[in-house]
């Protein structure tokens, strides 16, 4: 049984001030949940401050982002250990904006992924096609290639420490979601990859979340879906209230 997972990519909003008022409110109102892992990734300048916010809730944080290297000549980036400094259980990696807006490849996703697990460190791993692979009919090409390379060197005992989020790039921020079917049928080969590259048990075990305009009204029914383990919610998670009805999805 996979205990479902919630997150909330804030992306580049809210200063400190505005994370901490949301930290706040999400952390008064999921106390009693503990049948669901809720995880929020706000901007690395918040990240330390909504962490001694975050003491004695429910809900773990996580970086948007990383570089691999441990430290040295790397301006303006952020290590996987200094995210762990800062409060953070998790990393998000690999999101379609870092690979279509910063030229992040599948080689230098694996680095990341390699140092994050290395620093103890747990990973949401994104992968997603765009429209025109989805239309040109390269989806499943593009996904099983995603999935290797990423996590190529990767063990089978460290999958325990990834989470698979699928984003389907079209859907992403555009208001369109995949159907329930579009996801569930994602997922459900996603899983396939992993149990030929892993195993039975590893492919069971992991979560696969599904992320791309996922909102109130259309969470029950992507949640109902066999394959679909949780979200990463980008829009709907930067208000409480939004946030905590995707929380308390109804399957
Ligand atoms: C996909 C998602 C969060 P949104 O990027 O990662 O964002 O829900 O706004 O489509």
């Amino acid at each position: 049984m996979r205990k479902p997972m919630i997150a909330g990519n804030w992306k580049l909003h809210k200063t400190i001030g505005e994370a901490l008022d949301l930290a706040s409110a999400l952390k008064q109102e999921t106390a009693e949940i503990d049948d669901i892992d809720i995880v929020i990734a706000p901007v690395f300048t918040s990240l330390a401050k909504v962490a001694e916010q975050l003491v004695g809730s429910n809900i773990a944080l996580a970086g948007q982002n990383c570089h691999p290297a441990a430290s040295g000549a790397f301006t303006g980036e952020v290590s996987p250990a200094l995210l762990r400094d800062a409060g953070c259980r998790y990393c998000i990696v690999g999101h379609s904006e870092r690979r279509q807006l910063f030229g992040e490849t599948d080689a230098f996703i694996n680095e990341k992924v390699r140092s994050l697990l290395a620093a103890g460190l747990d990973v949401i791993f994104c992968i997603g096609e765009t429209l025109e692979e989805r239309e040109g009919d390269q989806m499943y090409e593009v996904l099983a290639t995603q999935v290797r390379e990423g996590l190529r060197d990767i063990t089978a005992a460290q999958m325990s420490q990834v989470v698979v989020a699928y984003e389907p790039v079209w859907a992403i921020g555009t208001g369109k979601t995949a159907s329930n079917l579009q996801a569930e049928e994602a997922h459900a080969f996603v899983r396939g990859l992993l149990r030929g590259l892993y195993s039975e048990e590893v492919a069971e075990s992991t979560r696969i979340l599904y992320g791309g305009s996922v909102k109130p009204d259309n969470v029950d029914g992507l949640m109902a879906q066999m394959d679909v383990d949780g979200a990463l919610v980008g829009g709907a998670s930067l208000k409480a209230d939004d946030f905590l009805r995707i929380i308390r999805f109804r399957r």
